[in-house]
């Protein structure tokens, strides 16, 4: 077969590496605060075969799943697997890749139609003691949080209906609900749309059904403590387009977007459509909450379209990333109205990859973190990631309106997406764990793990651990305590 395609996604930073690993009794440098024991786990999209189509790009990578755990000793260690799905396994077999491009099955070999062609790279999920390697055109991927062994597609015993499950699920910090959703729920490019409720126990207590007003890429979605809020972004699937060997994905910049809102516990007939601005994007919501007054809060990392060139293209749209307008913005709405316009607040700036602590899922909450680009950097960002440049600026946000704080890296670096660790005191606002990436040399990189002390990002990393393996940008991460992990 052919090499990788010579594009954006597979060069630098994005090469393919493919390498299984694990490395024992890695050195910390500083001071690692008591509370970061446990594993930090990663989706690595990372193709096993070159692909078929030269237009292939970052998302259809096959999913690894890597963990990085803080050990009792002082010491690290970290380990990195493929998950073995249906489609990993079919392609190993034959020795080249079979599936075609980024969700059309109409573009596969033959002899795997019918195959599942998922490649559970997007989101480690934990939650009832199980980790599920996420992706939204699928189910997930059941793998063992220790050995990383993939232990089969996971369909909650049996119960789910819906024939996907998004990577963004939400779990309510007092309840320990598993909330989540799959769209396209029964099928290519339909607005089905599951909603479903897991008890703390991991049984799968709810699932019901219902239409968006079209498809649309539902990459994310949130809840409150009262509401679930399903926003709907006009990046849209045909199942024409399909058939014809097309993308599946258009984004119509003259479409509205809408953000669905329905009691969490109610029936999805109680979903009101609230209308927001045409044509909008977000990858990523921060949170939401509702005030004293009853009013519903949405806060999104919204953007003018589409981040991803590999989307706007095929659509017509042709900007430059640095056209793309972004801002993380407020959504409000009267949660009891019968619909109506969202009204809109711009509350911080462009950039994606926010993160709260897990406790404040749902609620008010005080601070807020994410990643953007520096405007004051010296020198050229890292090119990597979906986008085709890495994030280099973290930032902690005071959601009451002081000041940011930030921590910028030097050019040819960049963040990955960080997880939070609490902290022991309620007063400490917790660390945060990421893996940092930067070049060296004529492709050569360097990547750690930071440890950062939540509430003074500015101060930089508290504790560092260099990972000495070629590593590939991360998707989406989750942090397991070390109690969880030795309960399970
Ligand atoms: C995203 C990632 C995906 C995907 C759809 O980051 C959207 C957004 C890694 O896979 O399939
Ligand atoms: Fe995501």
């Amino acid at each position: 077969m052919g090499a990788f395609p010579q594009t954006m996604y597979f060069v630098g930073l994005n090469e393919p590496v493919g390498q299984e690993a694990s490395l024992t009794g890695l050195t910390v440098e500083g001071t690692l605060p008591p509370e970061v024991r446990g594993s930090f786990y990663r989706a690595v999209p990372d193709p096993a075969w070159p692909p078929k189509f030269e237009n292939d790009h970052t998302l259809s990578g096959d999913g690894m799943v890597s963990r990085l755990s803080f050990n009792a000793d002082g010491t690290a260690d970290f380990a990195i697997r493929f998950v073995e799905t249906a489609r990993y396994l079919a392609e190993k077999a034959a020795g080249h890749a079979k599936f075609g491009k980024y969700r059309n099955p109409f573009t596969d070999d033959a002899d795997v139609q019918g195959v599942d062609r998922t490649v559970a790279n997007t989101t480690p999920v934990w939650h009832a003691g199980r980790l599920l390697m996420a992706k939204e055109d699928g189910r997930p991927y059941r793998v063992d949080p220790k050995t990383l062994e993939t232990l089969g597609s996971y369909d909650f015993g049996g119960a789910l209906k819906s024939e996907t499950m998004t990577a963004h699920v939400r779990i309510d910090p007092a309840t320990k609900e598993l909330f989540f959703y799959g769209y396209e729920a029964d099928g290519l490019a339909s607005t089905k749309v599951s909603y479903c409720v897991v008890g703390p126990d991991g049984a799968l207590k709810s699932e019901q059904w219902f239409d968006a007003p079209y498809c649309a890429m539902m990459h994310d979605f949130t809840i409150s403590e009262n509401y679930a809020l399903f926003p709907i972004y006009p990046t849209t699937a045909d199942l024409e387009r399909l058939k014809a060997g097309g993308e599946h994905w258009h984004h119509e910049q003259e479409l509205d977007s809408w953000l669905g809102v329905m009691p969490r516990y109610g029936d999805v007939a109680e979903i009101r459509w609230f209308k927001g601005p045409k044509g909008v994007h977000s990858y990523h919501m921060m949170n939401a909450w509702e005030d004293e007054a009853g009013l519903l809060h949405f806060d999104a990392c919204l953007n003018s379209t589409n981040a991803f060139a590999f989307i706007r293209e095929p659509s017509g749209i042709h900007l430059q990333p640095w056209e793309v307008q972004g801002a993380l913005t407020r959504w409000t709405v009267d949660p009891k109205a019968d619909g109506g316009a969202v009204q809109e607040t711009v509350i911080g700036p462009p950039g994606d990859f926010p993160v709260i602590p897990a406790a404040r899922q749902g609620r008010p909450y005080t601070h807020g973190w994410m990643l953007t680009m520096n405007p004051e950097l010296q020198g050229p960002p890292l090119p990597g990631g979906p986008v085709g440049a890495m994030f280099n600026l973290l930032l902690r946000l005071d959601m009451r309106g002081g000041p940011p704080q930030a921590l910028a890296l030097p050019p040819m670096a960049g963040f990955n997406e960080p997880v939070h660790v609490p902290a022991a005191d309620p007063a400490h606002e917790g660390w945060l764990v990421t893996i940092v990436d930067q070049q060296v040399g004529d492709n050569a990189f360097v990547h750690q793990a930071w440890v950062l002390d939540a509430g003074n990002i500015a101060a930089g990393p508290v504790a560092k651990v260099t990972i000495p393996l070629r590593l590939r940008p991360q998707v989406h991460g989750w942090w397991v305590p070390q109690a969880e992990l030795d309960a399970a």
